[in-house]
Order: structure tokens, then C-alpha cells, then sequence
């Protein structure tokens, strides 16, 4: 089996994951020459050009020094944070980005103890070192301790670490000694993020994320855990609440750069694209199809903020959006989650309310402008914080402010 490494890249917001897939992409040479792409390839959809932000994570994969490295580039921002905790689950290891500056954020911490929880081996890199009065030594102190704190393992508390700036294209063992490529990085990830091993047995897959395509309709991602699949194998089904039905797959493909390889099968620890599976949510396994053993469903934060979702009765109903009715919107919030793990449905006692359960302003706002755009018209009431009641005490979701000021 080719040698295989299955990255996610980690960090809070804007500590520069997005530029430092630019640059792993440009450096092995996904692009031709000429080839004009731009900055921040993967954040492709309108919102996140628009936000300079990433909104849904992404797989890419290149090939460095004979190896294959699959990679995915997830979201910062903690209304997303859903979507990192379950993309977690098809990699091996993480390269932390820290920003040199700011050092280990909310979100530093929140990722981080996932993938501590998950096992699987981080890789530090501080980047951002070209800022002014940065001070990275003490940053990866930080890290160190936040690891601690977190109830890392020996062996993942002794994580390899590169300085750089993503952004000038550059990372080295050392932050004053300055290189001119990110090789050191990619070294680092060749060297200690461990290679899946193959597992012999019956077919066993964890669906991830999901894709959809107008030829083909529903594409279900995540990574080979045993097994191999195969193009054309009939399978069982497992679902979330341990259901099984029976579907055929009819193609598989890998990711191969930016784009998908059609191939005959494909083994344990890569991660693949299956088109033709019947019914199927994230979270299900693909199995035998005479031994269907399903593996743990992926357990996801619940949500923290609720807004209410309304027909637009005003006088200007119409006037906006060409999708108005209540069936609309209802159709539309049924489809958001699918794919949308983190998102909640409520029931209002009304036909034309719904009330809707995000993760924050943020999560929902990016639902709402989506829909927006696809020409939904819509009322919207006031986020709402839902409060829960745990042993007795009313308890409500609690968020922390840094501000730095001069
Ligand atoms: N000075 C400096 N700026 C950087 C560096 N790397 C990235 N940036 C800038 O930081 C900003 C955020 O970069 P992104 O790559 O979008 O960050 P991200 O982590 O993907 O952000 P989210 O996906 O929204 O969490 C951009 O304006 C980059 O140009 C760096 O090494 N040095
Ligand atoms: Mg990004």
C-alpha cells in the first residue's frame, strides 16, 4: 500500500490554516505554472470569499516525497466547531497552528482537546512569525502547557514543533532562521503522524460528511477504518440508531488534489467518496453486508443559541425571494440538516414557525444568507440563548472575551 497520511489542520480563527493549505498546494505543484488560482483556494463558496473565512471543511490531497498526505482544512470560528469534531474522526494526526503573536486561543483549546480526546498525534506549528513583537518561544510554552492542562499523553505531549509564516511561504525548526519553503512542515508531518494501518476483515466506514452532485445526488465521505471498498460491493448499512438496511455501492473515488479519482477500490486509511448508497446520514457506518458491525456514532456539541424561523407576512412578502411558503422553508430547513450536524429543528405548535437551534449568531447568520441567496424569503425573530436546566440549576451557555488594548 502507498504511504498515507491523513492530516486535519487545527487552530482558532485567522491563525492562517486556509493560507497554509495554499502554500502545502503550490509547493506540491498542484498547479501549473501559469496557473493563476489566487489566495485561499479552498475557501470557495461566495460567504466565505466574502468573510475571509472558512465555513465548511474541506479535503485536498497531495503527494510529497512519495507519500500521499490527505488533508483537511477546517473551520476556526466556534459556531463551526461541530463540523471540525466530526472530520477529526478521519485523521491520524493534527498540525496545530498557533499564531505567534496571540499565542493559544478559545478555540485553540477546544480543538485541541478533541483531538487529544480522538488519540490522535498533534504537530505544532507556530506560524506568523513575521509579526512585529511576536514571541514564539514563549508561545510554544503555552501550547506545551495548554496540552498539559488538557490531559495529554506522554507521547503526544512530546510533539514536534516548526516556526514560520505561512503567509511568506516559509517554515524551519527555528524562528529566527529564516528558509524558503515549507518542506520542514511537511517533513514533520511525514516523520510523526503515524501511517494507517491496514486491518484486515470486513468493510467498515464511517460516514463523515456528505457531498451532492446533480448527476449522481448524494456522496457520502469519510475514511476506510477496515476493510476495502470496493466499486460495485453490496453492503449493509448501519445507522446512527443501529438500524440496518441494505444499499449497493456503485463508484468509489479518492481525493486526489483538488479534485476526485474514480477507482476500483480503495483500502483501509484512505479517505474516499462512495456514490450510490441508498439513504444514508452522516454518522452511519458502510459495512458487510453479512456482518454488519456499525462503529460508534460521532457525537456532536449541542446547540447553544435558537431563533425562530417565520413565513414573511409583512406587507412586502414577495417581494425579495421567489420560495415563500412555509413549505418551502420547511423543505429547505429538513435539507440544511442533513449535512448540517449541529443544527436542531423545533416545534413551535405552528405550521408556518420553526424554530431553529444553532451553535451561535454566526452558524445561524451564514444558514440565513444562504438561504437568502437561493431565493428563500423569510422572518426572523431574535437569537435566543437556550438555557438548560442541569441538576436543579438553571445554567445557560457561557462565551469568553479577550480584549487586548494599548
Ligand atoms: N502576518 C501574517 N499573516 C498571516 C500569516 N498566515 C496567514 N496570515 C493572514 O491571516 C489571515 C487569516 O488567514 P486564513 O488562512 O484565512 O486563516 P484561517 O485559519 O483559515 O481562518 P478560518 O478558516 O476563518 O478559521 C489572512 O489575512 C492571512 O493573510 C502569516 O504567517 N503572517
Ligand atoms: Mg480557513
Amino acid at each position: 500500500m502507498a504511504n498515507i497520511k491523513n492530516i486535519a489542520i487545527i487552530a482558532h480563527v485567522d491563525h492562517g490554516k486556509t493560507t497554509l493549505v495554499d502554500k502545502i498546494m503550490y509547493h506540491c505543484q498542484l498547479f501549473r505554472e501559469n496557473e493563476n488560482t489566487g489566495d485561499l483556494i479552498l475557501d470557495n463558496n461566495d460567504l466565505e470569499r466574502e468573510r475571509g473565512i472558512t465555513i465548511t471543511s474541506k479535503n485536498v490531497s497531495v503527494v510529497y516525497k512519495d507519500t500521499k498526505i490527505n488533508i483537511i482544512d477546517t473551520p476556526g470560528h466556534a459556531d463551526f466547531g461541530g463540523e471540525v469534531e466530526r472530520v477529526l474522526n478521519m485523521a491520524d494526526g493534527v498540525v496545530l497552528l498557533v499564531d505567534a503573536f496571540e499565542g493559544p486561543m478559545p478555540q485553540t483549546r477546544f480543538v485541541l482537546q478533541k483531538a487529544i480526546d480522538l488519540g490522535l498525534k498533534p504537530c505544532v506549528v507556530i506560524n506568523k512569525v513575521d509579526k512585529e513583537n511576536c514571541t514564539p518561544d514563549e508561545v510554544h510554552e503555552k501550547v506545551f502547557d495548554l496540552m498539559f492542562e488538557l490531559g495529554a499523553e506522554e507521547w503526544q505531549l512530546d510533539f514536534p514543533t516548526v516556526y514560520g509564516s505561512a503567509k511568506n511561504n516559509w517554515m524551519s525548526d527555528d524562528w529566527r532562521n529564516e528558509t524558503n519553503n515549507i518542506e520542514p512542515l511537511l517533513d514533520m508531518v511525514v516523520e510523526h503522524v503515524p501511517t494507517p494501518v491496514f486491518k484486515e476483515g470486513t468493510t467498515q466506514m464511517l460516514i463523515t460528511s456528505l457531498d451532492f452532485s446533480s448527476f449522481t445526488g448524494r456522496i457520502a465521505i469519510g475514511r476506510v477504518q477496515r476493510g476495502n471498498i470496493v466499486e460495485g460491493q453490496q453492503i449493509s448499512l448501519v445507522k446512527r440508531d443501529g438500524t440496518v438496511t441494505k444499499s449497493r455501492i456503485k463508484e468509489v473515488f479518492i481525493f486526489e488534489g483538488l479534485g476526485r479519482k474514480k477507482v476500483q477500490s480503495v483500502q483501509t486509511g484512505d479517505i474516499c467518496a462512495v456514490v450510490g448508497v441508498e439513504g444514508f446520514e452522516i454518522g452511519d457506518t458502510i459495512c458487510d453486508l453479512e456482518n454488519p458491525e456499525g462503529l460508534k456514532a460521532i457525537a456532536i456539541d449541542e446547540p447553544t443559541m435558537s431563533m425562530l424561523f417565520t413565513i414573511n407576512d409583512s406587507p412586502f412578502f414577495g417581494k425579495d425571494g421567489k420560495f415563500v411558503t412555509s413549505r418551502h422553508i420547511k423543505d429547505r430547513l429538513e435539507r440544511e440538516l442533513e449535512k448540517n450536524l449541529a443544527l436542531r429543528l423545533g416545534e413551535t405548535g405552528s405550521a408556518d414557525k420553526f424554530m431553529v437551534f444553532g451553535r451561535g449568531v454566526l452558524h445561524l447568520s451564514v444558514l440565513i444568507e444562504t438561504m437568502r441567496r437561493e431565493g428563500y424569503e423569510l422572518q426572523i425573530g431574535q437569537p435566543q440563548v437556550i438555557i438548560k436546566e442541569i441538576d436543579g440549576v438553571k445554567c445557560e451557555p457561557i462565551e469568553e472575551l479577550t480584549i487586548d488594548l494599548p
